[in-house]
């Protein structure tokens, strides 16, 4: 019998504090049934984690959110490195593997640096602000669109964009309807910058239109795959450096060892994405009739992977709610695993160890100044504004 629990895991109340609910499906069993959803979960490390490497088993390509492509078209164009399967997904895959290379990213180290500096230095001057729009926002968006090539205008319409778009992986609620209407204004913009003749001669972009000339890719496969990078490389950024300054803020035993050894700030932020797991779930769908622990889910079933949930399971974790920035967080499933695992992590960790580092090296206080707000949204975990002091160092 698989365990029936009465969980809402895209309601305000559960983003405001999902932890007992985590606990209770963990507990419950490898495999729950929500029949708010009609669909299944599974909030172990064990479990998520060997969801996430079976691919064949455990399906994307009828879509990773909550709507089954198969009896639903599709709100968009599917993406073809998400909601895809091998063999599509290889072909895509290896390509952005190579647009993402750890070689491409250390090329844009130094200028990722020297606007980590530039910015913390402005902040350091105002002293206070809001970590989320001043900071977590505002450098994702003065280096991302740059090294994708874009133009300088509208930067800002890949935040609407981004939050529509994860919110749609969850059901057509409250959140989903105000993002959409919120979006619907940039939706024309977004497809435009991602045509070869809105993107600069070098950059991310570009490399991925060059390969529509090798054959690689045709050319309507690269404007999807520069959508990819739009959609999902800035709110991702934002959360994720969200995360960290709010653990810094919190903890700030840990903020004193990174000032200590900035040499620690690429683990601060990985430890971060452990702890607060920016991206906090998505679904699989069974390719056949498949076992989880004793129970078996017949084909086609929605299965909800629990990624905040596997990243604060005891069975895996010491002291698992504890933001510890020189813990062995090797395996942890912020960015996922598998064929799946997140192609942007080089640059999101390049981001982190930037900033973190900025603020190691010059500030020697980050502290909570008014009342953080949560952001809602149905797969993104964040906040909408921490006010902050920074004390320069
Ligand atoms: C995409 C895409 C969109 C949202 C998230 C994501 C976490 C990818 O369009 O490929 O990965």
């Amino acid at each position: 019998m698989i365990p029936t629990l009465d969980i809402d895991p895209f309601c305000q109340a559960f983003f405001d504090d999902p932890f007992p609910a985590h606990a209770a499906m963990r507990e419950a069993g490898p495999v729950v049934f929500l029949p708010a959803y009609g669909v299944h979960a599974v909030a172990r490390y064990d479990d998520v984690r060997a969801m996430l490497l079976d691919w064949g088993a455990f399906s994307s390509a009828r879509g990773v959110g909550l709507s089954d492509f198969a009896k639903e078209k599709p709100w968009r164009l599917p993406s073809l490195l998400l909601e895809t399967d091998p063999p599509l997904h290889d072909r895509t895959r290896g390509l952005m593997d190579k647009v993402l290379s750890p070689a491409a990213v250390r090329a844009l180290r130094a200028s990722f640096t020297t606007a980590a500096e530039a910015l913390v230095d402005e902040l350091l001057a105002r002293e206070a602000f809001d970590a989320i729009a001043d900071l977590a926002e505002a450098y994702p968006l003065s280096v991302f669109p740059d090294a994708v090539g874009m133009p300088p205008e509208n930067r800002r319409f890949l935040l609407p964009y981004g939050n529509m778009v994860f919110n749609s992986f969850g059901p057509r609620n409250d959140f989903f309807q105000a993002a959409v209407a919120d979006a619907e204004p940039v939706l024309a913009w977004v497809v435009a910058q991602s045509k070869r003749s809105a993107l600069a001669p070098t950059g991310f972009g570009a490399v991925i239109h060059a390969a529509a000339d090798e054959g690689i890719v045709t050319e309507a496969e690269a404007e999807v795959l520069v959508r990819s990078l739009l959609t999902a490389g800035v709110d991702t950024t934002v959360n994720g450096l969200g995360a960290a300054l709010y653990c810094l803020a919190r903890f700030p035993g840990e903020f004193q060892r990174l000032r200590a050894d900035p040499s620690l700030a690429r683990a601060a932020f990985e430890e971060a994405v452990r702890l607060e797991s920016p991206v906090q779930t998505f679904f699989r769908t069974t390719t056949r009739d498949v076992a989880i622990g004793d129970e078996t889910l017949p084909e086609g079933s929605k299965v909800l992977m629990f990624l905040g949930a596997a990243n604060r399971d005891p069975r895996r974790w010491d002291r698992p709610d504890d933001y510890d920035i020189t813990r062995k967080n090797a395996g942890h499933v912020g960015f996922g695993s598998g064929i799946h695992g997140c192609v942007g992590a080089v640059l999101a960790r390049l981001e982190g160890e930037a900033v973190l580092t900025a603020l190691a090296r010059r500030a020697a206080a980050i502290e909570v100044d008014g009342e953080p707000k949560r952001r809602y949204n149905n797969t993104l975990r964040g906040l909408s504004s921490l006010p902050v002091r920074l004390r320069a160092a």
